[in-house]
């Protein structure tokens, strides 16, 4: 089992866990054998907590199945009979999305099934600098001036009493489809739907905006010809606004994620297959995490950029043509982005670099779009809060960011007295306020928002970082059987611990410094060889020698190229070979991690 060769290359930079294998019932062994699954696998979803036979059905089975009736949503009656009297009119429809990913996703989907029942639908993505959030008075306009009677808003809408108000006094309907908590008085709206109103009895609550127009879609197109599945195959949509504004993968979400995934992969609609071929990646590459990553920031860069059309465009775009130059003027979009981000970076780096530890603020005439980002990099930095304020229009804005054990809405709460805006949570939060109080709001804001000493040296803040393996192999087992063994564990939301493996006693090959940070690598077992790239890890290239014999915490992928199928390794750490062995010879890890599962299945 261990490797007798001599134990030296790097030491791990993280410290390796490997995840105990969960009990398996003679039950749920029965069950996951007539689902197709093998031991190993079973195993592997037991350690991540799927260890019953009803959780495996969830995990597994059909993810039509695990979707709850739209019917359920609050006002889905008036919704119905309000689009039914539009279509009986041939009325004009007005879509009002948010200028976010999940906005804009949202928006695609609800444009796409309201244009299906045969209506003449126009859309609205509010300008992020001139417009800010909730229904404008500028869309009203819009409707008005083209004609249009009746607003549908996503991702959006809940607190725009005044805005429906002024809709109606034009003649004007609003439909509200939103998730955002509701304000104590609401707006009157023909319908509301939001899964957070008091009344709700909607079974999950979770949706994204974009979630709540899927199902929005599904209730519209239930009962026209082809409509239940014209309705599934919009989750592609729904699945990155999802992702984008970081709801659980789990209950109904997950289900969207899975029908979402499928159809990313398999059948992308022209803008999306235009966006990953933007991106880079493959489609059948899809997982969450790249959506998180490559897709999501591509959508939102527009709208940072100022130009919040070109995302909506070419998520509705029917052609490959079309979609190409909308996505290339995206990916562009996202680069001026990171450049604008970097440049503003280096500004607020050198304004608080004199500063004592703790937290700070910083102004600049800076994009609205980007004070967020900034704000993160330089809690980050700091360990501390950052508060970030874009000084380019009257009132200033202002986002702040911070690391586990800030408080910094209700920092911002405190201030209210200040502050035209604001909201948020204890680790990320924005506000809006007229210039002149910002020497009086920074002299208030500033004690307010340092975290307690006892919880700065909490180790959920300073702790070592751990990589969580789902099981260790040696090298000769790491094969498609495996990879297959993994899939089922999918699919994993960002954020969520990766599927990784750990591969003991393998011989480093070729290794050299790629561009971009990167480490590609050869791995030899036997007279087999294994690709593997370790992103952001360019000190590995330094550290290990060719002939060094190691052990990898890593991620099994397929590549295609050239036609050929092979197997790679996105590599995260490497350790010396016995490293993995050592952690295994633990007393009583055999026995957690193997004997008593194998046993369950044997029964
Ligand atoms: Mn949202």
């Amino acid at each position: 089992m261990a490797q007798a060769g001599p134990v030296h290359g790097p030491r791990p930079a993280f410290e390796w866990t490997v995840r105990p294998a969960g009990p398996v019932s003679p039950a749920l062994a029965e069950a996951a054998r007539a689902a197709g699954l093998s031991q190993r696998a079973t195993r592997l979803l037991a350690g991540r907590g799927i260890s019953g036979v009803d959780d495996l059905a969830a995990h597994l089975g059909d993810p039509r199945a695990a979707l709850h009736d739209p019917r359920l949503l609050p006002d889905a009656a008036a919704l119905l009979a309000r689009i039914a009297r539009a279509r009986a009119g041939a009325e004009r429809v007005l879509v009002f999305g948010d200028f976010d990913a999940d906005g804009l996703t949202g928006l695609a989907i609800l444009v796409t099934a309201l244009t299906s029942l045969g209506l003449d639908v126009g859309w609205h993505v509010p300008a992020r600098d001139g417009e800010g959030h909730g229904l404008s008075l500028q869309a009203i306009d819009r409707a008005a001036a083209e004609g249009r009677s009746l607003i549908v808003t996503v991702d959006t809408g809940s607190s725009s009493v005044a805005e429906v108000a002024a809709a109606a006094a034009r003649g004007i309907d609003v439909i509200v489809t939103d998730h955002h908590h509701l304000p104590p008085v609401l707006p009157a709206a023909v319908a509301l739907v939001n899964p957070h109103r008091r009344d709700s009895t909607y079974p999950d609550a979770r949706l994204a905006g974009s979630g709540v127009a899927f199902k929005v879609a599904q209730l519209l197109l239930a009962d026209e010809p082809d409509g239940p599945p014209a309705a599934l195959a919009l989750a592609d949509l729904a699945i990155i606004g999802t992702i984008a504004d970081v709801a659980p993968i789990a209950g109904e979400n997950r289900a969207i994620a899975r029908l979402g995934l499928a159809r990313l992969r398999e059948a992308p609609r022209p803008g999306l297959a235009a966006l990953l071929a933007a991106a880079g990646v493959a489609p059948h590459r899809v997982d969450l995490e790249r959506i998180g990553f490559a897709l999501a920031p591509r959508l939102n860069a527009g709208g940072r950029m100022g130009d919040v059309a070109t995302a909506a465009h070419l998520l509705l775009a029917t052609d490959a043509a079309t979609a190409a130059e909308l996505a290339a003027r995206l990916d562009a979009s996202n680069r001026e982005r990171r450049d604008l981000t970097a440049t503003i970076l280096d500004e607020a780096r050198a304004a608080v670099a004199d500063l004592p530890p703790g937290p700070v603020m910083v102004t600049g005439p800076w994009p609205v779009g980007i004070i967020g980002l900034v704000a993160g990099r330089l809690a980050e930095d700091r360990a501390a809060p950052a508060v970030v304020v874009a000084t380019g229009a009257e009132p200033w804005r202002a986002s702040a960011r911070g690391p586990a054990g800030s408080r910094l809405a209700a920092a911002f709460e405190a201030c209210a007295d200040l502050l035209e805006r604001h909201g948020g949570h204890p680790q990320a939060a924005g506000c809006q306020f007229p210039a002149a109080v910002y020497p009086v709001l920074r002299e208030r804001l500033l004690p307010l928002l340092a975290i307690p000493p006892d919880v700065e040296a909490s180790p959920a803040v300073t702790g070592p970082r751990t990589l969580l393996l789902d099981l260790a192999v040696d090298a000769s087992e790491v094969d498609y059987r495996l990879l297959h063994d993994l899939d089922p564990l999918g699919p994993i939301a960002p954020g969520d611990p990766e599927v990784l493996v750990g591969i003991r006693g393998l011989v480093v090959g070729r290794v050299r410094a790629a561009t971009g940070g990167h480490t590609s690598l050869v791995l030899r077992r036997g007279r087999e060889v294994l690709d593997g790239i370790a992103f952001g890890r360019d000190d590995l290239a330094l550290s290990l020698s060719e002939g060094d014999v190691v052990d990898v915490a890593t991620r099994l992928e397929s590549r295609h190229f050239g036609g050929f199928e092979s197997l790679q390794l996105e590599v995260r750490d490497v350790a010396p070979a016995g490293y993995l062995a050592g952690l295994m010879a633990v007393p009583g890890f055999e026995e957690r991690a193997g004997a008593v599962a194998v046993a369950g299945v044997g029964g």
